[in-house]
């Protein structure tokens, strides 16, 4: 049986691209797969009948790596967090919500900071330091000037990829520099949606000519971190949870407890303040949902 990886799912029909040919093949889905309530959306990996005029049965879903919720992609393998070095201005902290994330769906990360050409390079790479530090790829990009295309390139090859960013930072954009053509401006088509044209949103997997796939939706529609456990939240920032075993009494939030490792490591400069109060904020939202769900 032949295997790919569904596009799209759209009007009772499912995308498949062929891992082999990589040619889209159009198909239906086994009876017994609905019976069963398998559901089978994009990024899914498939066995399924070729037949005349590519067109195809899917007939098993694999098991799935993970699955991203908002929008439903299934076996993302990376995020691109995407920010712009200005206009929009760059948030440290909307920044770091989507890398907790992202760390959350233990997803591979790279950091794309776009509009370079605004500030300068150099300047920019200077502003992203402390993320560069703590281990993180970090891409700079100008579409206007066309600096870092090759590199996003190489990033996103034979990857499965969601760009996650905020509206305006030149996601589209880039996806077009990358490869003329690609997508609609993402406003296009939330237009369409607008008009009723679409009733719900449907995910589409982009086919890179280089290799891989960037899904058409950015990732991380809801930016809410609050269903992480508490406890939890320390291991999605990689810098902290470098820094537990110095904490003296256990367990250690980090926030009020004496003899605290992170916190030392916060004074000494090894971890970046600003990271450190954005984990306490992200704590605080946390806890009082905790404490909500608590009293009920
Ligand atoms: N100066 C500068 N402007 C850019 C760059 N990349 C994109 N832009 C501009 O930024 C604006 C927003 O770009 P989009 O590609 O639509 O941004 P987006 O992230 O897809 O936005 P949404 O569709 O709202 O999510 C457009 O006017 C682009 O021309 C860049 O590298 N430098
Ligand atoms: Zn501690």
């Amino acid at each position: 049986m032949k295997e790919g990886r569904i596009l799209k799912a759209f009007g009772g029909f499912f995308f498949v691209s062929d891992f082999d040919s990589r040619e889209v093949y159009q198909c239906r889905i086994r009876g017994r797969l609905k019976k069963e309530k398998i559901d089978v959306i994009a990024g899914d990996i498939v066995e399924y009948t070729a037949m005349e005029g590519n067109t195809g049965v899917v007939e098993r879903r694999l098991d799935r790596k993970n699955y991203l919720f908002r929008p439903p992609i299934a076996n993302v393998e990376q995020a691109v967090v995407t920010c712009s070095i200005a206009q929009p201005d760059l948030h440290f902290k909307l920044l770091d919500r989507l890398l907790v994330l992202s760390e959350t769906e233990d997803l591979e990360i790279s950091i794309c900071i776009n509009k370079v050409d605004l500030l300068g390079l150099e300047k920019a790479k200077a502003v992203m330091k402390p993320y560069e530090e703590i281990g993180y790829k970090v891409v700079y990009t100008s579409v206007e000037e066309g600096i870092g295309i090759s590199e996003l390139k190489e990033v996103l090859k034979d990857k499965v990829s969601v760009f996650a960013g905020p509206s305006g930072v030149g996601k589209s954009s880039l996806l077009n520099a990358i490869q003329p053509g690609l997508k609609l401006k993402m406003g296009e088509v939330s237009e369409r949606i607008k008009r009723g044209r679409h009733t719900t949103r449907h995910v589409e997997l982009l086919s890179l000519n280089i290799g891989g796939w960037v899904a058409d939706t950015p990732g991380f529609s809801s930016l809410d971190v609050t269903f992480v456990p508490s406890e939890e939240l320390q291991y999605y920032f990689p810098e902290i949870s470098g820094y537990l075993n110095d904490c003296k009494f256990l367990p250690c939030s980090h926030s009020h407890e004496p003899k605290c490792g992170v916190k030392a490591a916060v004074e000494e400069g090894d971890i970046p303040k600003h990271r450190y109060n954005n984990y306490l904020d992200f704590l605080e939202e946390i806890k009082k949902k905790e404490e909500r769900n608590w009293r009920r």
